[in-house]
């Protein structure tokens, strides 16, 4: 009917109502507006399934974005593949990451770097035997960074050190001389040695030998390490004087005509007394005659003055006092 407004909702297309009061009289066909209205949806749909049509094509899509830069890395999902770089996130900036004793080389998130050169270093540099020192060492990197505390492995090649701790404290044993010990370090590849000289402070504390009275660089010198002859109470020369006798006197032990000896003859000046003469003698050994009436005496008397005078490898010790029987013995000390 003419003028009669008749509201026609155009259902699912969200774009509102049409009037209808000048439809057409011809069923089926609805007014010129209504016409555009439904050109407009139907373009609208047509937009829409392109979108649509777009969006499928971009699910088979395969993105490399800043593929070329540095330390970066891959995500996939469904058909998708990106490869990202982590470097250049803003700009193409970089980042640095450090943490304690270490510098690393700036611009990069991330490193990988091969040490080419390890400067170890002991503090201290030499250790008397049964102290500690701590090894540390310094690392120079292919990438031109320094890595100041390298986590160096340590092992012990030679030497008076029975091991060196994770951390890398190395620890000395008994010496019976200076003593130096080869260490190597090892990170990734690169190796170091390292020199430690272990200082002989304790003359008698080195393996069977320690505690026993003779220095052990002198039993080590004489019967090597370990040897059951180098025994204070041995007598390996047969020369009826033990290895303690010999070490005081500074004579070889293995030797049976080197041996301390001592011999009582009248003294050829006035006082008509005795020369006790004695040797071989040592410059870093004190020699002191003591005498007594009886050997059955329980006390021994030095004389008063036993420095004597030397020739060659003895020494005359002249003792003037007229007394019918005396007897004699040197005392050495060291
Ligand atoms: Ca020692
Ligand atoms: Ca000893
Ligand atoms: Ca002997």
């Amino acid at each position: 009917m003419a003028g009669q407004t008749t509201r026609i909702p155009i259902a699912g297309t969200g774009l509102g109502e049409a009037d209808a009061s000048n439809l057409e009289r011809f069923p089926g066909f609805a007014s010129l507006e209504f016409r555009k209205q439904v050109k407009m949806i139907l373009s609208r749909v047509v937009t829409l399934m392109g979108l649509m049509l777009l969006s499928a094509q971009a699910q088979n899509v395969r993105g490399d974005a800043n593929a070329s830069g540095q330390g970066g890395g891959r995500v996939e999902g469904g058909n998708v593949v990106a490869d990202v770089s982590i470097g250049e996130t803003t700009g193409g900036g970089v980042s640095v990451v450090s943490s304690a004793g270490v510098q690393v080389k700036g611009g990069y998130t991330g490193q990988l770097y091969d040490p080419v050169l390890i400067l170890p270093s002991a503090a201290p540099s030499s250790l008397i035997e049964g102290s500690s020192a701590q090894l540390s060492a310094r690392a120079e990197m292919d990438d031109g960074s320094t890595v100041v505390r390298a986590p160096v492995g340590w092992k012990v090649l030679s030497g008076p050190i029975p091991s060196v701790s994770v951390s890398g404290l190395a620890t000395a044993g008994a010496v019976f001389q200076n003593t130096p010990a080869l260490i190597e370090g090892t990170w990734f590849g690169a190796a170091v040695q390292l020199t430690l000289n272990v200082i002989d402070s304790i003359p008698d504390n080195f393996g069977s030998y320690a505690g026993d009275g003779i220095d052990d660089t002198w039993q080590v010198g004489y019967f090597g390490e370990e040897n059951p002859e180098a025994a204070p109470g041995e007598d390996p020369d047969h020369d009826g004087q033990d290895n303690l006798l010999e070490f005081l006197a500074l004579v070889d032990p293995t030797d049976p005509a080197s041996r301390f000896l001592v011999r009582i003859r009248p003294s050829p000046g006035p006082s008509g007394g005795h020369d006790i003469v004695f040797g071989p003698i040592a410059t870093i050994r004190t020699y002191t005659v003591l005498y007594a009436p009886d050997l059955a005496e329980s006390t021994w008397v030095a004389l008063p003055d036993s420095s004597g005078t030397d020739s060659g490898t003895e020494r005359t010790v002249t003792d003037d006092t007229l007394m019918p029987r005396r007897f004699y013995k040197i005392q050495i000390a060291r």
